[in-house]
């Protein structure tokens, strides 16, 4: 295929990581595909993690870098990581099977292409299972702007864990289950009320950076400064709320992309989704944590940011609350800085999100057909309806493209710019989004479960593939 040499990748099915000896010849950052061990509540935990050679957790570029990285797998399984938010050419997406082969165990891979767009983003296994076992990290593009204002940056990343596999975990997904125990996917109650169905999967801790609150990460900053978080959802398959706490912040990104800033202290982040917050640390000089509440829950994972001399109290993992369910009274009031150009849809294409009410099975149908691809024409501007005809929220991603929100049920918007956008339980939500990188593009549920057990789709550029 004429792209392979267009695009300079080299999968490195089948080559030794001999190959790794080259890397410091060619201008490239390295990224290690490694297993190390994480304590979670005083036991050792043995999970994958993506490392730079000197240990640095994931990767910070600045505006204007190229993402210029050689992968190396140095897994004894077949993986690969997907740069979530970036909109490379397709060859380089990073998606096993679809936009190229996986990388083999011992091999490696490159990538080069322009590190856009800017903002906080994340790479993580789009291989099986392998995101649960927490092959996930930061992927941060600072703004121009960002490195102009001076302000402190804290990156945190929220992550469930459970000591079960994630194949346990998906096999007791997809057990029969007797009637009375099964998930109404798509079913009313006799009250009239629609159930909502939260989490299906029960974990065993949330972490940040890591870390259970029982030994939380401390970011030191000063008295009265204001400090620029970077948040982002890793987890497999919840939905966290953020929680300042007395503290009121202002959000300025989400999934990396300005919006107009919002004030608040509880923000909603679906999987996979990022938020930028500005948080100006008082002048008392109290510690002060930034939780991540699971959606529907007690449970939280958070960070401490510590004025210098501040003592660190200790904060329980489960609150006294459960949280309210996410929704998407914010995402409604959300506004882009850089929406996309006022012009008409060249075509609207729907999208139904399905489940079957007997065993596990999550669907997603294009135009009605299940395992239709999106087909658009390089130029159009494309909207997709998705209809969520289920009792689950669904946290839908775009491959290779940024969207705008333009619409919730009958309310139409101009909505935030993002890679993925919840869609909650019997609810339609529009994006809309212009065709100009082809390929073959994964679109997907980001629930890793709902994902596996198949909500998967694809757009694809008439004539490329
Ligand atoms: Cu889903």
């Amino acid at each position: 295929m004429e792209l392979s040499r267009r695009y300079f990748i080299a999968a490195g099915a089948g080559l030794a990581a001999s190959g790794a000896a080259r890397a410091q010849d060619v201008a490239r950052k390295v990224l290690r595909l490694e297993t190390r061990t994480i304590e979670v509540d005083g036991k050792p935990a043995s999970r994958y993690g993506v490392f730079q050679p000197d240990g640095t957790w994931g990767l910070v570029l600045n505006e204007g870098d190229r993402f210029a990285v050689r992968l190396e797998n140095r897994l004894a399984v077949p993986s690969g990581l997907h740069w979530h938010g970036l909109n490379p050419p397709w060859r380089q997406d990073g998606v096993p099977f679809l936009s190229g082969p996986p990388v083999a165990a011992g091999g490696f891979a490159d990538y080069d292409f322009p590190a856009l767009p800017t903002g906080t983003r994340w790479m993580h296994s789009h291989m099986g299972l392998q995101e649960q076992e927490l092959l996930a990290a930061p992927l941060i593009v600072r703004e121009k702007s960002a490195i102009a204002s001076g302000l402190q940056e804290v990156v945190a990343m929220f992550e469930d864990f459970s000591w079960r596999t994630p194949a346990q975990i998906f096999e007791e997904l997809r057990k029969p289950k007797p009637m009375a125990a099964m998930p109404p996917m798509a079913a009313m109650p006799a009250t009239g009320a629609p159930h909502m169905d939260l989490n299906d999967v029960t974990y065993d801790a949330f972490l940040a950076n890591d870390r259970t609150l029982a030994d939380p990460a401390v970011f030191d900053v000063e008295r009265g400064a204001e400090v620029r978080l970077r948040l982002i959802n890793g987890a497999a398959s919840t939905n966290f709320w953020i929680d300042l706490g007395a503290l009121e912040g202002t959000l300025i990104a989400v999934d990396g992309n300005p919006v107009q800033p919002v004030r608040g202290r509880l923000f909603p982040l679906a999987i996979a989704q990022r938020a930028d917050i500005v948080v100006r640390i008082p002048a008392d000089g109290a510690a002060l944590p930034v939780l991540a509440r699971g959606e529907g829950l007690a449970r939280q994972a958070g960070i401490v940011l510590r004025p210098r001399g501040a003592a660190v109290a200790r904060i329980p993992a489960m609150a006294e609350r459960a949280t309210p369910a996410l929704g998407l009274v914010e995402e409604i009031a959300l506004r882009a800085v850089q929406p996309l150009a006022t012009r008409p849809v060249d075509q609207s294409v729907p999208v139904d999100l399905t489940g079957a009410m007997t065993g596990y099975a999550w669907g997603m149908t294009v135009r009605g057909l299940q395992a239709l691809p999106v087909t658009v024409d390089k130029g159009q501007r494309v909207e997709l309806v998705m209809r969520n005809t289920t009792m689950m929220a669904h946290p839908m991603h775009l491959h290779g493209h940024s969207f705008q929100v333009t619409g919730v049920n009958d309310q139409r918007f101009p909505g935030a710019v993002r890679d993925t956008v919840l869609v909650p339980p019997m609810t339609t939500v529009r994006v809309a989004f212009d065709a100009d990188n082809p390929g073959l593009w994964a679109y997907h549920c980001h629930n890793l479960y709902h994902m596996a057990a198949g909500m998967f789709a694809t757009v694809a550029y008439r004539g490329f593939t």
